[in-house]
């Protein structure tokens, strides 16, 4: 059985530079004024906040290769990668509130620089796979699971502010679930790598609970490691989560996407929890934010060991008469 209780790290980390919109800075400060932390500990987490980080603008951060705002993206990983190192090093499972999709170089580099080979699994419309060669949008965000990837380090530009980072997962680590808006180039990367994916195509087909037990099966077949959640909230149907930069219609259901997260608590294995693209300046209206904005923190909590069947804290005792 599972632990019963985690100690959870939480980082904001306010990044914006991996795409054009406005307003995915904002969504930390939205995720704990939802009551985040204390809906965390009402549920037995142990909570640490690290507070948000802060970034430098690089001046005159002109596009490489057609990448936009490479310098400022760079610096800013390589301080999430060093905060994500410490909070696995003070023993917490690390929950990362973005920010845009980037972010997810330095969270997932930082989380192995502290406790090696973990397995990644990516909930996303999107790959994001992309090399800085291939992206049609010049976006980081569409990139960073190509930074990562040990087999894509002969295609990779050299890139300013980014020789901290080394590759550090292997594509056989990794697992695509609710994919449904894949670039050219990056469906040959998928197929050339043999990238386990499982697309809506497969969500249809398979059903979630399915979905999930191939999933684990695949990445434990050679070795159980530390599991590194990485949650695009454009990955939810945009009926549920419209307030993102970019929505993609046919997404997972609400409970498809919180079956995810209870499914990865109870393996006991869930190390680093990524929440990015959540945009509180992207919805139509109010309703539209506060429902994008609660379903983050159901994932989250989800995550973190709630349940829907319920949950008591262990030392519970009925009142006596
Ligand atoms: C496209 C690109 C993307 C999120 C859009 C889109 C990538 N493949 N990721 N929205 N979250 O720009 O590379
Ligand atoms: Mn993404
Ligand atoms: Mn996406
Ligand atoms: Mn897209």
């Amino acid at each position: 059985p599972p632990p019963l209780h985690r100690s959870v790290g939480i980082i904001g980390a306010p990044f914006s530079k991996g795409q054009s919109k406005d307003g995915v800075e904002c969504a930390p400060n939205k995720l704990r004024a939802a009551g985040l932390l204390d809906r965390l500990q009402q549920q037995g987490c142990a909570v640490k906040d690290y507070g948000n980080l802060t970034f430098e603008n690089v001046a005159l951060d002109e596009p490489v290769n057609g990448s936009k705002s490479v310098r400022t993206v760079g610096s800013a990983n390589q301080r999430l990668s060093e905060a994500v190192k410490a909070v696995k090093r003070d023993g917490h499972t690390a929950m990362i509130l973005g920010g845009d999709h980037s972010l997810a170089i330095g969270s997932i580099h930082g989380h192995t620089a502290a406790v090696g080979p973990v397995s990644v699994v990516w909930v996303d419309a999107h790959a994001d796979i992309n090399t800085p060669l291939t992206s049609n949008t010049g976006n980081v965000h569409g990139q960073p699971m190509s930074y990562l990837l040990y087999e894509l380090q002969s295609k990779l530009p050299p890139l300013p502010n980014f020789s901290w980072m080394k590759p550090c997962v292997s594509s056989r680590d990794l697992v695509y679930i609710g994919l449904r808006d894949v670039d050219p180039a990056e469906h040959y990367i998928m197929k050339l790598l043999a990238v386990k994916a499982f697309c809506m195509t497969q969500v249809d087909q398979l059903g979630m609970a399915r979905v999930m037990e191939e999933t684990c099966d695949y990445l434990w077949d050679r070795a159980k490691k530390p599991i590194h959640l990485s949650y695009d909230i454009d990955a939810i149907d945009p009926s549920i989560t419209p307030a993102t930069g970019t929505p993609a219609v046919g997404g997972l259901t609400y409970r498809e996407g919180v079956y995810i997260t209870e499914y990865l608590y109870q393996t006991g294995l869930l190390s680093a929890v990524d929440m990015v693209e959540v945009n509180p300046l992207r919805g139509r209206t109010e309703d539209d934010v506060r429902s994008t904005v609660s379903t983050a923190v159901d994932l989250l909590l989800g995550c973190f060991g709630r349940r829907r069947e319920g949950n008591h804290p262990p030392d519970y005792s009925l009142p006596e008469p």
